[in-house]
């Protein structure tokens, strides 16, 4: 008998959905761009059985996979879950085995010592297979056209690294998959890696090295010649594990750091060099990240404060709304100088964003278009109390050439879910093409699949794919082309 939690997490615009099924040609409102052939992919946290604890973290739930296939002006939608180890048993079982987020210490001793992931965070084609990720956990492979689970992978024996990042990035000169892993050889240690995959899905690289301090590493950045990482003080412990607390604590007397690796032949830990932010702060997801011979530029939106409520500040100091709005930031250092020091910190936008995209052709390399939502806090919300976090109501484009941002409001009732973008051809200019996101309308329970003109999405949607359902609260996703799906 499922009696899911009646807190914040659990109800209004958070209910869990958990439905697995399929649409064939969704209701279109508008137009889809004929041309466009291809699917997009994306996860969110849905917990298969009522959680183990009542304060469950959202970061907890079981990866739901939607996929939304284009073709001939056509959408057909699809969504199961990706059946990790964790699924199948508690499936099996009926009931929740996994207990708190990340805490082993928490589970049922019937699941000692099997993989806990969830595979809730980003799915990408690569290789002919959906990579379904969570940081915790090795990677798990999919059917890019079924969405059916094969299991979990380490490349044929060949990672060492028991983890894989949620995060990884295409170079578009070679086709590599860039991916890193941390608490590399298991929970709580320090030992971090990067790897290089194939475009064919082989292991060709993994460089092993150890973090300043224990903390969640979410994401990084690429560029033609560096790997970036941001280490920021969401720390964790086993004194918190023991105490069954939230996984990750913020602490602002930590310092932050950027750390560079160079990507070349037999580069090594010794090769990293550690810069030291100016001030404490939060760091968010990676836009992108690009180098002018020795500098790195690496843009993320930059917080003064915590901007996750649910794993608070480690002194038990009250959560900060405000300083925990975040905003586009520049940060440059250069692998020419001895200093540990920045050599700049630029603000690229005022309005506070997360969940920034690019045109991925441009990864690692300089750029000038970008996506990302916004917290419009002007704006009024009439959606149901339960609202999880700050609602991002705004979808924006910024041209870094020129600072000019572009804004698409959804209106009262609606958050806008991590935009995609998506080329109109393979050799077209960068940042021509079309935008996808989906609109959730808390009030009515629907959601609408969007797709906007790329560089004008201040003239909304040009087309909205109407699902007769409303799909949670997600996290990341990727276009793939009919030729990368396999179709
Ligand atoms: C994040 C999300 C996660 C997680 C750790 O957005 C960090 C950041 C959906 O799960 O486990
Ligand atoms: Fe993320």
């Amino acid at each position: 008998m499922a009696h899911f939690p009646t807190n914040p997490g659990f109800t209004g615009a958070m209910r869990p959905v958990r439905l697995q099924g399929d649409i064939v040609d969704v209701e279109i409102e508008g137009e889809v761009p004929d041309t466009l052939d291809g699917a997009f992919y994306r996860v969110h946290p849905d917990p298969q059985f009522t959680p183990k604890y009542p304060d469950d973290q959202f970061f907890n739930g079981d990866g739901m996979v939607s996929m939304f296939r284009f073709k001939g002006g056509k959408v057909d939608f699809k969504q199961r879950f990706a059946q990790t180890d964790k699924w199948k048993l508690e499936n099996a079982a009926g009931k929740a085995l996994f207990g708190a987020y990340r805490n082993h210490l928490t589970d049922d001793p019937a699941v000692a010592g099997q993989i806990r992931g969830t595979a809730n965070t980003n799915v990408m084609v690569h290789a002919g297979k959906l990579y379904a990720m969570k940081e915790d956990s090795p990677l798990l492979l999919m059917d890019p056209l079924s969405l059916d689970t094969f299991g979990y992978t380490d490349f044929g024996g060949k990672q060492a690294s028991q983890t894989f990042c949620a995060h990884p990035k295409i170079d578009p000169a070679t086709g590599n998959m860039c991916a890193f892993s941390y608490m590399s050889k298991g929970p709580l240690t320090l030992d971090m890696s990067y790897m290089e995959i194939s475009p064919a899905g082989e292991l060709l690289s993994e460089i092993p090295f150890k973090n300043k301090y224990l903390c969640m590493m979410h994401d990084f950045g690429v560029t033609e010649d560096y790997v970036v990482f941001n280490v920021m003080p969401c720390i964790t412990g086993l004194d918190r594990l023991e105490k069954n607390m939230p996984y990750f604590g913020f602490d602002h007397a930590m310092p932050v750091w950027m750390a560079v690796l160079p990507r070349k032949e037999g580069a090594t830990a010794k090769d990293m060099r550690w810069f030291q932010a100016p001030h404490n702060c939060f760091t968010g997801h990676v836009m992108n990240a690009f180098n002018d011979g020795t500098k790195v530029c690496f843009d993320l939106p930059i917080a003064a404060k915590n901007s996750f409520p649910f794993f608070p500040d480690v002194t038990g100091a009250p959560f900060d709304p405000v300083g925990g709005m975040s905003y586009l930031t520049r940060w440059t250092v250069d692998m020419a100088s001895n200093r540990d020091s920045f050599e700049k910190v630029e603000k690229l936008s005022n309005q506070a964003d997360e969940f920034p995209r690019i045109d991925d052709r441009y990864a690692t390399r300089a750029y000038r278009h970008g996506w990302m939502l916004v917290f419009d806090v002007t704006k009024p919300y009439e959606g149901p109390g339960g609202a999880f976090m700050a609602i991002t109501n705004t979808l924006t484009h910024i041209d870094l050439a020129t600072g000019r941002e572009k804004s698409w409001w959804a209106g009262p009732q609606c958050g806008v879910q991590e935009p995609c973008f998506i080329p109109k051809s393979a050799n077209a200019p960068e940042g021509e093409g079309w935008v996808v996101a989906l609109v959730d309308n808390h009030v009515t329970n629907y959601s609408d699949l969007c797709i906007f003109d790329a560089q004008h999405v201040d003239e909304g949607p040009i087309g909205r794919a109407r699902l007769p359902i409303r799909i949670r609260q997600g996290l990341h996703g990727n276009f793939a082309s009919a030729a990368q799906m396999g179709a």
